[in-house]
Formats: structure tokens, sequence, C-alpha cells
């Protein structure tokens, strides 16, 4: 029985419990109807608080019944006929009260909070809006700007805020069942306040116009953010039943959508990439002393990463001096945590006088649990990282590479133990960026993946598995659809088109400004270094070769592909004449793309290779490519990851693409025997996710 009704003196007690976050799953509403009517039965009952058991008030609707048949009792009007009782119900709200969880606390007569608890209606990064009355009841509580607010950024709200607002009535002090027992005597005897009662607040043309605006560039390409405000302002116009259904049937079109199918893959397939089957039960090693080595961005990066985290981090620098500018590198990255409300000033200064420490001896690191190598990317020098380390860490250590693209197994041999060394392949900036490729090479003990995974946990990022291959998962996923894009432009498309076509689609960058922000010497270091295993057939983006000879190396040097002053970057009427020299010399007719063929083609490459990777276990399951793609490379999230797009699309659409490009280019354009098979057999790449909830 997930929940349950029992009286304390003269106060009804309804306890939901239904872990792991009290999600209002179809017994969890039934209980709660019962209980409201076991309640209203009850003469000996005056008031009632509803509470939940566990860590959380309930973080919202059931999302794993989202997309089958809605079975009753539905949450709107169970939430009704709680408000609807005429006695008064205290939700007493713990942990994080989110969307329906909210939703069912605004029916509610009183609200009180353990001081730490948030609240929020997060339903627009799951492409819904509250569908449980959160439109309606929300604003007659704060009002309609702050209401508008919260519903469209998903943003969590402090229990101190929410009292100052008006969105509950008191914060917990001391025993949080006990505070909620001594509201409920408060207000037992008099009339149950009713949220639906309360006038509707004004809405503000001009306020709602802005917000309208600001969504169109913050939430580019998403239904969910404009409709939501369309609910609140089209709702609160109306008498509030007359309200309700219009937000229902507002969040019912959006449960048929797309994107609200893309947005729950997406979240789901971010916490199925954590169940890993081969670390089921196996225990990670012990974790609190990291050494990195190498200041640079990335080390500097993650040391920070890691030392937000609570670790305590030795740095290894070359010299003296490098030393010191790694430490001014970490300082002014904290400085900025620190900036952006992420870090308290005084937590900044201990870290950096007690958990932080640079040296130049790798004796230094002798009592690391985990030692990080970020420094330039070459084979011999990861090699002889590797070898100084096995001399210098402590048995049990996990010794862990940063590199992008080299072969972990390679480097796992430059130890005597290789059983201890795995990939970390962090993003930049490191601090910031949530993915972490987790890359398992063929000797990597099961507890060094664990202990990888749970350090992902302690870093907050996600981790996804990767097999050992050049690239790993997203990088190779990556060079493969660059090599389609940069084709389309010898062949006559602008890059501004194509970064154009690919935002819109939307990308957060297109192809050629990511280029110029990481800079034009890391291709051309790549096409350098893979220049021996050049197919003859392969085309070269002799263009990019070209802007880097020519100094243009992206931001850092002011010019690359666009112009960079003060403001926002410019194209630049010379790259066109550029362009037309190189294709000339090539003996290249140049043609013009539409938007949906440059899309068409850099989707087709990227589902083709991401389909090989899965096809040889770089990548376990799809969903794995999908998590990497959207939180390491700017896949749109509200398309799911391109092989949950795939699969919308149809693979036998995918192929048919392929097959078209391959008339022109059948080395290049090869379909992967996965998808074939797949689309022979009637299946999706989502088949492929077997086990999982997504
Ligand atoms: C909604 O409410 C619509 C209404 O307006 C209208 C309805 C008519 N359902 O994240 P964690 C699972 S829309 C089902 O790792 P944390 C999750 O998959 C909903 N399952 O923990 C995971 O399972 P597993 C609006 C859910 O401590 C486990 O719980 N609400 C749900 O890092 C632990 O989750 C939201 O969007 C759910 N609602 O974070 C809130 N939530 O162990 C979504 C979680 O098998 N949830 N699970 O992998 C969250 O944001 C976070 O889970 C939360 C806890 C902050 C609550």
């Amino acid at each position: 029985m997930p929940v349950t009704y029992a009286r304390q003196g003269r106060i009804g007690v309804i306890t939901i419990d239904n872990p792991p976050v009290n999600a209002l799953s179809q017994a969890v509403r039934a209980g709660l109807l019962q209980a409201a009517d076991a309640f209203a039965a009850d003469d000996q009952a005056d008031a009632a608080v509803i509470l939940c058991a566990g860590r959380t008030w309930v973080a919202g609707a059931d999302i794993s019944e989202f997309g089958k048949p809605p079975a009753e009792p539905f949450l709107p009007a169970l939430i009704d006929r709680i408000e609807a009782l005429d006695k008064p119900v205290v939700a007493a709200l713990h942990g994080t009260a989110l969307g329906g969880g909210l939703e069912l606390a605004l029916g509610a007569h009183a609200r009180i909070a353990a001081p730490a608890t948030r609240m929020g209606l997060p339903e627009v990064t799951l492409g819904l809006i509250p569908g449980a009355g959160g439109t309606q009841r929300l604003p007659r509580l704060i009002g309609t700007q702050a209401a508008l607010e919260a519903i469209t950024s998903a943003r969590q709200i402090p229990a101190p805020e929410a009292l100052e607002a008006g969105l509950i009535d008191r914060i917990a002090e001391g025993d949080l069942t006990q505070a909620a027992l001594d509201l409920a005597h408060d207000v037992a005897g008099q009339p149950p306040r009713r949220t639906r009662d309360l006038p509707a607040p004004a809405v503000d043309p001009a306020q709602l116009q802005a917000l309208t605006e600001r969504l169109a560039r913050s939430a580019r390409g998403q239904i969910a953010q404009a409709t939501a405000v369309d609910a609140v302002r089209e709702g609160l116009a109306l008498p509030f039943a007359q309200g309700m259904a219009v937000e229902r049937a507002a969040f019912r079109a959006l449960m048929d959508s797309p994107q609200r199918a893309a947005l729950i893959h997406a979240f789901f397939a971010e916490r199925a990439v954590a169940h890993l089957p081969e670390i089921q039960g196996v225990d990670p090693r012990p974790l609190d002393r990291v050494g990195v080595i190498g200041g640079g961005t990335m080390g500097a990066g993650i040391a920070v990463a890691a030392l937000l985290a609570g670790l305590d981090v030795t740095l290894i620098e070359r010299d003296p001096d490098g030393a010191q500018k790694a430490t001014a590198t970490v300082a002014g990255l904290l400085d900025g945590a620190v900036t952006r409300g992420k870090l308290p000033a005084a937590r900044r200064d201990t870290i950096l006088s007690g958990a932080f420490r640079t040296d130049t001896d790798y004796a230094a690191l002798r009592e690391a649990d985990l030692i990080i190598e970020a420094v330039f990317e070459a084979m011999e020098v990861k090699e002889q990282v590797f070898a100084a380390l096995d001399r210098v860490a402590k048995p049990g250590a996990v010794l862990a590479t940063n590199t992008s693209y080299l072969d972990v197994n390679r480097i796992a041999e430059a130890t005597g133990r290789p059983g201890d060394v795995i990939g970390l392949h962090f993003f930049s900036p490191a601090h910031v960026m949530r993915l972490l490729e987790v890359v398992v090479a063929d000797r990597t003990a099961p507890d060094v993946t664990a202990t990888a995974f749970a350090l992902a946990r302690r870093l907050k990022k996600i981790a996804v598995r990767a097999g050992v291959c050049d690239g790993f998962i997203g990088n190779r996923i990556l060079s493969h659809y660059r090599a389609a894009v940069d084709a389309m432009v010898l062949d006559g498309a602008s890059p501004y088109q194509v970064d154009r076509a690919l935002t819109k689609f939307g990308f957060a960058m297109g192809p050629y400004a990511v280029s110029d922000l990481a800079g034009l010497d890391i291709g051309y270091m790549t096409r350098q270094r893979k220049a021996a295993e050049r197919h003859p057939r392969d085309r070269v983006p002799v263009f990019a070769d070209r802007l880097h000879e020519m100094g243009r190396l992206g931001r850092k040097s002011g010019r690359g592909y666009y112009l960079y002053g003060n403001g926002a970057p410019q194209e630049d009427p010379e790259l066109a004449p550029l362009l037309d020299r190189v294709r000339a010399d090539l003996g290249l007719t140049p043609r013009s793309f539409t938007d949906e063929e440059i899309v068409a083609r850099t989707m087709a490459a990227m589902v083709n290779e991401a389909a090989r990777t899965v096809a040889d276990g770089t990548a376990l399951r799809p969903l794995d490519v999908d998590v990497v793609m959207l939180n390491g490379y700017g896949f749109p999230r509200f398309r799911g990851g391109p092989m949950h797009w795939a699969d919308a699309q149809g693979l036998p659409a995918i192929l048919a693409d392929i097959d078209r490009f391959s008339a022109e280019d059948d080395h290049f354009w090869q379909a992967a025997p996965l998808l074939r098979d797949l689309a022979a057999q009637g299946r999706s790449l989502a088949d492929l996710n077997e086990g999982t909830k997504s």
C-alpha cells in the first residue's frame, strides 16, 4: 500500500510511501483518493496532513507511465477532490516537491516545508506543461510573473524564497511531522483556504511580451515553454474550471508530441547509463585524494571539478613556473564559481589554502587514490608519464588518462598494472561540462570502472562507458559527420549556411563556429596525425588547412571562419573567394545545397557512424550514444539524441538517404550493416536499449 491513512489525536495523517521519489503512479493516485475519502468520512479528524516517507516529497507524476494509456484516477481530479474537502489539509514538504508533486501541494489548504526543501514545476524540461493545475493555481498564490518565470525556467525554488513569495505558509523548525501536525491544529476548525478561490492575478502584456521574446532565444526550437505562457494567459482570463480545461487540452497535445517523447527518452537515458551491468555489485575503491598531471586548461578544469566536489587535489607541473601558472588558473576558475554564486568565497579560500596544492615531483602523488593525466596528446608522452606513475603510485591507485582519442590499451601497457588503468575523457571546460566518457580498456579491473562511475556521481557528472577506439564514442562520431559537412563545403556549401542550417535544426553551435572556438590548429593536428592512414578516396578539407597556414586559428587569433571583434562574430567576405580558389584547384564545380539537404547529410553520417559504434561495442547501447551527443556535442535535447532521432524518422528513411548519397560517393557513404539489419527486421534502435526504461 503506497498510501496509508491513520489518525494522531484529531488529525488525520496521510502518508505516501513510494520509493525512490514518491512519484504519483496509478497506485499512489488511487491510494490518495481512498485516503481523502477516509479522512472526509472520519468524524474524529478535524484536519489532515499529507506526508511523504523517504528522501523526498512527491517528485512529480510517474514519468514511466507517460506514453501509455492513462489510468484513472487522473491527477487533476484527485487534486480537485482534495481541494474541495470541507476540512483543511496541510501538505508537509521535504526534499524536492516537483511537477505533479507541487501541484498536489497547491491543492492542499496550507503548506509547510523543511528548510532545505526545493519546489518547482520542471515539466517543460520533459516537453510538457504542468497538467494538474500548476498553470492556474501557482499564479493565484505567487502572482503571474513569478509563476511564469518558475514554469518556463523549471527553476527549483528554495524554501525561504517560497515562504516569502507566499507559495508556502511556514518553514518547519525542528521535526517536520510535528511542525505539520501543529499547523494542522492551528487551521483545524477553520474553513479550508482553497487556492482555486483566490482571485486570478492580472497579466501584464508588456512583461508577457518580454518573456515571450526571451524564450524564443533561450528555448529555441522548443514548444513547451510558449505553450505554458499561453496556458497561463488564456486560463487566467477564464473562470478556474475553464482555465483548468485550457491547461488540460494543452498538456494532452504536448503529451502526444515528438518533443515530449525525445525529452523523456533523454531523462531516462541519462539515468540508464549509470546502470552498467559489469559493475553491478562491485564496490568502488576509496576515493578522497586526487592527483592531476598537467595544469593546462584541461588539467586545471579537472582539478577544479574535483575541488568543488570536496576532493583533495595535488596538481603536478613540470617546473615552478608551470606550477605557479596552474595555481593562477585554478584560482581564476574558483573565482568564476564564486562570481556565479556556485561557491562561497570563504570556501574558495579554504580550498586554496588546504585541499589544493601543486608540486613538480611525481613523488607528491604517493598517497593519491586516483591520478588523472592531462598532458600533451602524444602516445610517447603519455607512455612516459604512465611509466613514471607506475614507480610512485601506491598499490591500488587508479591511473587515468584524459586522452580524447589515443589507445588506452597501449597506455595501460606502459605500466606493470594495466588493470588499474582507465580512460577518463573529460570535456572542456571540465568543471562545467557534465559528460565524462569512461574508457574501459581490455584489462581494466571492474572495481576501477566502478570507481570511475563513483567519481562521476561525486562530481555530479554523467558517466558513459566507452570502448577503446580512435575517438571513443563522441569524437569518433564527430569526426565522421564532420567529414560529411566538410565534403559539402568542398562541393559548394558555405560554412555559414551549414552553421545556420544546423543551429536551426537545434544544435547549440554550428560546426564551423565550433572549429573557431576549439582552434583551427586542433583539427589541423588531427589531420596530420591521420594523414598516413588516409584512404585515397577520403576527401580532405583543404580549405581548413589553408586557413591554418594563413594563421587564421579561430577565436584565439581573432579570425578563423568568422571574424572576431568586440561584438558578435561576423561573417568574413574573404572566405568565399578563398573557398572558390580551393575548389578550382581541386577541379570541383560548386553547387548549392538546401538547408534540408545539409541537415539530412549531417544526420545520416552521424547516425551511420553511431550505429557502427554500437555494433562493435564501443557504445554499449544506442542510448549511450544519445547521452554522449546530448551532453558533450550540443545535440538538441528536444530531439532526444541521434539514435532516438533516427528511430523517429524511421530507419528506412535514413537508409534511403544514405543510398542516395552513396550514388555520388560510395566510399564514404556505406550503410552500417546494423541499420540495414534492423530495418529489414522492422525493428528500431530503441529495441537495443533492452532492459532500460527508455
Ligand atoms: C509531471 O509531474 C506532470 C504533471 O504536471 C501532470 C500530470 C498529470 N517518475 O534522478 P534520480 C526515478 S511531470 C518516475 O537518479 P536524484 C529515476 O528514473 C514530472 N521515475 O535521483 C531513477 O530511477 P533509477 C515532473 C522517476 O536524487 C530514480 O527515480 N517531475 C521520477 O538525483 C532516482 O532518480 C520531474 O520532472 C518520476 N517523476 O534526483 C522530476 N523521478 O534509480 C524528475 C525520478 O531506476 N525527477 N525517477 O535510475 C528529478 O528531477 C530527479 O529524479 C529528482 C531526484 C530531483 C527528483
